[in-house]
């Protein structure tokens, strides 16, 4: 459902899903034509070259780093806020004021977790390659999934517990909305990234497992998944499985703590 007569265009890394799969999930779950110019053949103006030349581009508000969401002369960076921008125009934003500033609350926080599930398998820098940092990668993913996923997913747990007393499953507002298709890209790649960890945590997590079964299951994101679209997980993403980083005891503190 585009509602607008310029194409959407996407540009991100080509080989991998990281934060521009939040937006691709957005517009195949409406069924939105986009364009995923990264994934396009150089040739015909795709590539990593088209990427660079939107980030080097004078004019505007220039971006630090994709995902870049460009429509004709708009250029708009940040996941969260590409994804409050593009919602409303295609049906995927909650009605009333106060539940999309709450959805666009938790994609914040979204991007923090996601940061620091990123930070698990590169602590000490982002040039470096994992095998330059691999203690402290290990101490980094120690903590990580003792401390801090116990507590990002007993978060977003006890949102829907909360949430659910008027709707039954929805991060934000009474219908599907963006930060539930996030929700379910996080939950799908922890469990890839930190299946052990994941497989102690979930039963803690029943509203956030059944919220990600449920999108999973939706026609177009089912369609979506099973497509060549979809970029398979890899050891060059964010959400890596090391099998040395996913054995650390986690447990979940009670909800609202
Ligand atoms: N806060 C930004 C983070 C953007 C980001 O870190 N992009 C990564 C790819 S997922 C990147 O290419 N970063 C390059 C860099 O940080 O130099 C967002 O949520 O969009």
């Amino acid at each position: 459902m585009a509602q607008t007569d310029v194409p959407y265009e996407l540009y991100y890394w080509p080989g991998i899903q990281g934060r521009g799969e939040l937006i691709r999930l957005a517009f195949e779950e409406t069924r939105t034509p986009y364009v995923d110019v990264a994934r396009r053949p150089s040739q015909e103006g795709g590539g990593v070259a088209a990427l660079e030349r939107v980030l080097s581009a004078a004019g505007g508000i220039r971006p630090f780093a994709p995902p870049i969401l460009k429509v004709g002369d708009l250029v708009l960076a940040q996941t969260a806020a590409i994804l409050a921008w593009l919602a409303p125009r295609i049906g995927l934003a909650p009605e009333k004021e106060g539940d999309r500033l709450a959805a666009h609350q938790h994609q914040l926080t979204v991007a923090d977790l996601y940061t620091e599930v990123h930070d698990t398998h590169h602590p000490i820098g982002v040039e470096l390659y994992y095998e330059d940092q691999r203690a402290e990668a290990r101490r980094s993913a120690e903590h990580f999934l003792s401390e801090r996923l116990p507590k990002f997913l007993g978060y977003f747990e006890d949102l829907l517990r909360r949430n659910s007393r008027s709707t039954g499953q929805y991060l934000a507002g009474d219908r599907l909305s963006y930060v539930d298709l996030s929700l379910f890209q996080m939950l799908t790649g922890l469990t890839y990234a930190f299946p052990r960890a994941m497989r102690r945590l979930a039963p803690q997590i029943p509203l956030s497992m059944a919220l990600r079964d449920h999108v999973a299951a939706r026609r177009h994101i089912a369609v979506y998944l099973a497509s060549p679209r979809r970029v398979p997980f890899s050891e060059d993403d964010i959400f890596r499985h090391y099998d040395e980083l996913d054995d650390a005891a986690i447990e979940l503190p009670p909800a609202g703590e």
